[in-house]
């Protein structure tokens, strides 16, 4: 040791992710891509984990705002590839059904445009049943950027990331179905990596999954997707993390992506919403004095407060005027409206029952009936014996 000499030298650990750097009196002379157990113990990577863009889709097709909605799904991925970049992300997952059919080539070109915007991920893809790798596929021979890698085999496969410390293992599909429980049997190696498994499936046609096997598989995060609706299993260490975008009138609830940091000891995991409309179930009580108008008015409160970017799933129920037809929906051109259920039932008035139904069943159903003592009871039993005579005469 030369004594005397001052202590120059002093080595720092995290002077950026993946460096190991020596420093002297500030001035960097070192710098080595050294990836040390010590710092990948403790360094947290940062993923974010989506599925099921569907991208080309066109949803609620032959509805007005249906070319907004195809716009939207390109737009989740851009609005995705900015919040990798705001958040540093490492790695960027993509379990499946990036596209909603055999992408195109110029889809790919795109997509892969919008990878090259990543200042800081890396990608790992997979095809799902949608996308599925057919013979003729361009995902086969297309080349992506360095910084993506898509797991396109048939049979379990894993990519390095060296720099992360970390493999990602998968495969995509190579046909629409696949009834087999390929994720059973898994073992993630125990070599001091991070393991992930990004899978595709979870239903009887495609790859039945048994989250709680498949968590005892030893995997430090699972990334799934094909199930729109968010599922987060922190506690498993496994997610789907749902369709970006709900894309179906039945896909119901908030739509994201998950955020997940994963070191070699925990795992954790955050929803993060981001779908720009929700399908909403909007249920009306109609009653004997709603008219087209009123109902009209009522429809655009309740629309116009939870949003008038959703859209509706309209149903009426309660009791309407004999006169008023509803069965034709009700014009909101400015709105969005799925779906229009009428279950009203038209609003009795017994005394004009009474009147017209004298001579027969009913009349003598309501003479009988109105001996009764008064209640909800006697109310209810009027009602339904009364539907069910009007029914009986309507048939016969
Ligand atoms: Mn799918």
């Amino acid at each position: 040791m030369l004594y005397g000499q001052p202590f120059l030298v002093q080595v720092i650990l995290y002077i950026d992710k993946h460096m190991f750097c020596v420093y002297n009196n500030n001035e960097r002379i070192s710098s080595l891509a050294l990836i040390s157990t010590f710092h990948h113990a403790r360094y947290s990577m940062k993923i974010i984990h989506i599925a099921d863009l569907h991208l080309g889709m066109h949803p609620d097709k032959g509805y007005p705002w249906s070319e907004s909605r195809h716009q939207a799904l390109w737009e989740s991925l851009r609005h995705i590839i900015d919040v990798a970049n705001e958040q540093s992300a490492d790695l960027l997952l993509i379990a499946g059904d990036l596209f909603h059919r055999q992408p195109l080539l110029r889809d790919l070109k795109e997509v892969n445009a919008l990878f090259d915007t990543l200042t800081t991920a890396q990608v790992v893809l997979i095809a799902g049943n949608h996308d599925h790798m057919g013979p003729r596929s361009h995902y086969r021979d297309f080349v992506w950027s360095d910084h993506v890698t898509m797991l396109s085999e048939a049979e379990m496969d894993s990519v390095y990331l060296e720099v992360l410390h970390t493999e990602v293992h998968g495969f995509s599909y190579h046909q629409s179905e696949i009834r087999d429980s390929l994720y059973d049997d898994l073992q993630a190696p125990g070599d001091g990596r991070i393991h992930i498994l990004l899978g595709h499936g979870g239903d009887d046609r495609h790859i039945p999954i048994d989250i709680h096997r498949l968590a005892a598989a030893g995997f430090h995060y699972v990334a799934l997707g094909h199930i729109h609706k968010p599922q987060i299993r922190e506690d498993l260490r496994l997610a789907w993390c749902g369709s970006p975008e709900p894309t179906d009138h039945t896909d119901m609830g908030e739509r994201g992506y998950v955020l997940a940091d994963v070191t070699l000891r925990r795992t954790q995991l955050r929803f993060i919403p981001c779908g720009t409309a929700q399908y909403i179930p909007l249920s009306v009580t109609v009653t004997p004095e709603s008219t087209r108008e009123s109902l009209r008015h009522s429809l655009i409160r309740a629309m116009s407060s939870q949003g008038e970017e959703n859209i509706y799933l309209v149903t009426l129920t309660g009791q309407r005027d004999a006169d008023l037809d509803l069965t034709t929906p009700i014009a909101l051109p400015q709105y969005r409206i799925r779906q229009w259920t009428d279950q009203t039932q038209v609003a009795l008035d017994y005394d004009r029952l009474r009147y017209l139904h004298s001579q027969d069943l009913l009349g003598r159903f309501l003479a009988e009936i109105s001996s009764l003592p008064d209640g909800p009871l006697k109310d209810k039993a009027m009602a339904y014996g009364t539907r069910a005579c009007l029914q009986e005469g309507g048939r016969s």
